[in-house]
């Protein structure tokens, strides 16, 4: 991750004049994530030679996205969770009516920066177009909506995986296409870089599933919610714990495989695809 990130975030985040709403956006977006969405749009741009510094507005916006998606998910409304990487959730530490707000803020701000980025008119309509299939009703929202009502239901693997999907694998894919949309990349290497994308976002889930069966509540930095874990549909459930493993190498190794398919080295990716192993 370039070392320029957080500072964009930073000066963003210091042009909202409601101070409020600013350190409610800033509690989450710098509460100390992965970055994993924003580092796959850098990566793409990194292993294209294109200039990082004017990516930064767009990858905020991509991480601007995951960061209201992870508030609004925490909700009570929604998972009710107190925690969130080790610290009180948004709604713990600001009230529910400043989180939801936090989070449509840092939606909506999203779209601007991406808007009002140096890339050109056409680039800009593609990611745009991108991040909100990626985010709404044909990605994330969507697979938020089978989750919840699939709850307390035993869903069939087709259906668990079109879930995750969208839920996770959408946004993942988003960040891809959006560093696509910025380079000129073959219509090989797309191919081959929408593939890693989509296997990552498999494969990530089923990560997510193994440490949540796995973790502690430290290493986890939540609590584990007995009713909750016991009414979702996991890959761990689903498979057992053996099998989630299995299936995560399975992923992990299609995206290896197609790695090596892309004409030109992409060190960055192979870096974020060892998050998985
Ligand atoms: C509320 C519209 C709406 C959507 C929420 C993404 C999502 C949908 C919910 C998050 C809940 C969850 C545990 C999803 C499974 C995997 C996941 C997305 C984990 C969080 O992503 P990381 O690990 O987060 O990249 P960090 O903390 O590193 O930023």
């Amino acid at each position: 991750m370039t070392a320029e990130f957080v500072p964009y975030m930073n000066q963003v985040l210091d042009q909202i004049e409601q101070p409020n709403l600013q350190e409610a956006m800033r509690y989450s977006l710098l509460a100390g994530g992965k970055r994993l969405r924003p580092r796959l749009f850098l990566a793409v741009l990194a292993s294209f030679n294109h200039s990082l510094e004017a990516g930064l507005p767009v990858a905020s916006a991509i991480e601007f996205v995951h960061t209201y998606s992870l508030i609004h998910d925490d909700l009570p409304a929604m998972d009710n969770d107190d925690l969130r990487r080790g610290k009180p959730t948004s709604h713990k530490q600001f009230g529910e009516a400043m989180a939801i707000l936090a989070g449509d803020a840092l939606l909506t701000d999203a779209f601007a920066l991406v808007a009002t980025s140096d890339y050109p008119d056409t680039v800009r309509a593609q990611m745009t177009a991108a991040l909100s299939v990626g985010a709404g009703s044909h990605g994330m929202v969507a697979g938020q909506v089978r989750d919840m009502l699939g709850e307390h239901q035993q869903l069939s693997l087709p259906a668990l995986t079109q879930l995750h999907q969208e839920k996770t694998g959408a946004l993942l894919q988003a960040a891809m296409k959006m560093g696509l949309a910025a380079v000129d990349a073959s219509e090989r290497d797309k191919r081959a870089l929408a593939r890693f994308a989509g296997a990552f976002g498999l494969g990530f889930q089923i990560k997510d599933d193994i440490l949540d069966a796995t973790a502690t509540t430290a290493e986890l930095g939540k609590t584990a919610n007995k009713d909750q874990a016991e009414a979702k549909n996991t890959f761990v459930r689903l498979l057992g714990l053996d099998g989630a493993k299995e299936a995560l190498a399975l992923q992990v190794t299609a995206a290896d495989q197609v790695l090596h398919e892309v004409s030109r080295p992409v060190p960055e990716l192979n870096l974020i695809l060892d998050y998985l192993k």
